[in-house]
């Protein structure tokens, strides 16, 4: 009895080398899907190992069971067979195969960049980001460019590899575009996003900060009629720091509304939260802010947002020409990789993050490198 271990890039192909290695009575004794090449089980290709004996009866085979009997079956076809009869075996060949698939991709998630030809010391690298949820082809790439530009050597250093990473997470992240007044301009900056991610409190924060420490003349625009509650809260917040708000409730009524306010360095406008999935409402937004066409418009968006459901805000906001977040409740979370997915998903820049509830008090310019270092587990203050 001779046994051999085959390997092709499926099940026919490995069929074909067996019926023409072994001959038309060669038996199957096991098969399994294996990845070859690629990298964190990325772009690795499933090939069939397939064990095959000759010179054996098939019924005295220990391995054979229905699912071997199908490859059997395929194996000998060199019996007369109808075509239906062909068509099935394909078809059960089909299932197995993306069963057997199903299984091994499953368990190549777990491989580590060193199984992968990466130096050991990026392993922890890799399972920190990993932890704070950060898009596993992103982590590549950055771990392919730290590789590329650090010499052999410090690829086995651990501080080399930690400061590369976090240069390189730098850099991804890219430029910080915090609200700029250039003198005399009259800015007039929109605000959108999801509901009850912090708009209005944003709102109030930064107005807080031109008007109070920076002396600036600031208004508020109030357009969402649509949520109980949502003008009085804009109205209050402009009470309390002495500044003018205006209500609208139409694209006209903004034109006017922003005639009236010609005079001021600084215009910030509240929109309605609104559902990625409601696309009617988001057209409203977009029909209001193509009416007025803002200096600036940013997208807010909630830290504690799953990776999934940043993608369909972003996704569902991309026709509001947006090219800057906001990114709240960083106290709410200690999982930051979604925010640098979310930046490059929007393919945009970060301008604040905000960090509790306090007016004035809990915001900051957003920083790559704080960022960066609350990644890698260096800081977790925020
Ligand atoms: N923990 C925490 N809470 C925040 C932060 N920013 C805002 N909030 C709270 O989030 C809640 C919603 O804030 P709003 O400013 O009303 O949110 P919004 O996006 O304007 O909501 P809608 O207008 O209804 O879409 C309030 O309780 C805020 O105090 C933050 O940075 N951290
Ligand atoms: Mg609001």
């Amino acid at each position: 009895m001779k046994i051999k271990t085959y390997i092709a890039d499926n099940m026919q192909e490995a069929l074909y080398k067996i019926k023409s290695d072994m001959g038309k009575d060669a038996v199957i004794l096991q098969t399994k899907h294996i990845r070859k090449g690629g990298v964190f089980g990325l772009f690795s290709k499933t090939k069939v190992e397939v064990v095959a004996a000759n010179d054996i009866a098939v019924s005295q085979s220990p391995m054979k069971n229905s699912l071997y009997s199908t490859i059997n079956e395929a194996v000998t076809v060199a019996r007369p067979a109808g075509f239906a009869e062909i068509l099935d075996i394909k078809n059960e060949l089909g299932e197995v195969k993306d069963m057997i698939k199903n299984l091994y991709s499953n368990n190549t998630q777990k491989s580590t960049p060193s199984e992968t030809g990466f130096s050991p010391v990026f392993d922890r690298f890799y399972d920190k980001m990993a932890a704070m949820e950060i898009d596993k082809e992103l982590i590549k790439k950055i771990f392919d460019r730290v590789s590329e530009n650090l010499k052999p050597e410090d690829l086995q250093d651990n501080n080399a590899v930690f400061n590369a990473i976090k240069n390189e997470l730098i850099s991804q992240v890219g430029k910080i575009e915090p609200i700029q007044l250039d003198r005399g301009q009259n800015a007039i900056v929109a605000f959108i996003g999801p509901t009850g991610v912090g708009k209005t409190t944003t709102i109030a924060k930064l107005a807080a900060k031109f008007a109070l420490y920076n002396e600036r003349r600031v208004a508020l625009i109030a357009t969402d009629n649509f949520r109980v509650g949502a003008i009085e809260q804009l109205r209050t917040y402009g009470e309390l720091l002495e500044i003018p708000v205006e209500e609208v409730h139409s694209n006209d009524g903004i034109g006017k509304a922003l005639d009236r306010l010609k005079g001021y360095d600084l215009v910030l406008i509240d929109t309605m939260g609104s559902s990625p999935n409601n696309k009617m409402q988001i057209k409203k937004i977009k029909s209001l802010l193509d009416a007025v066409n803002p200096t600036d418009i940013y997208m807010v968006i909630s830290a504690t947002t799953k990776n999934n459901d940043i993608s369909d805000i972003i996704n569902s906001y991309r026709e509001i020409n947006f090219k800057k977040l906001i990114v709240t409740k960083l106290d709410e979370t200690k999982t930051y990789g979604t925010i640098l997915n979310a930046v490059k998903m929007a393919d945009g820049n970060l301008s604040y993050f905000t960090v509790g509830q306090n007016v004035p008090d809990d915001i900051e310019i957003a920083s790559a490198e704080k960022l960066a270092g609350m990644i890698l587990g260096e800081n977790v203050h925020v």
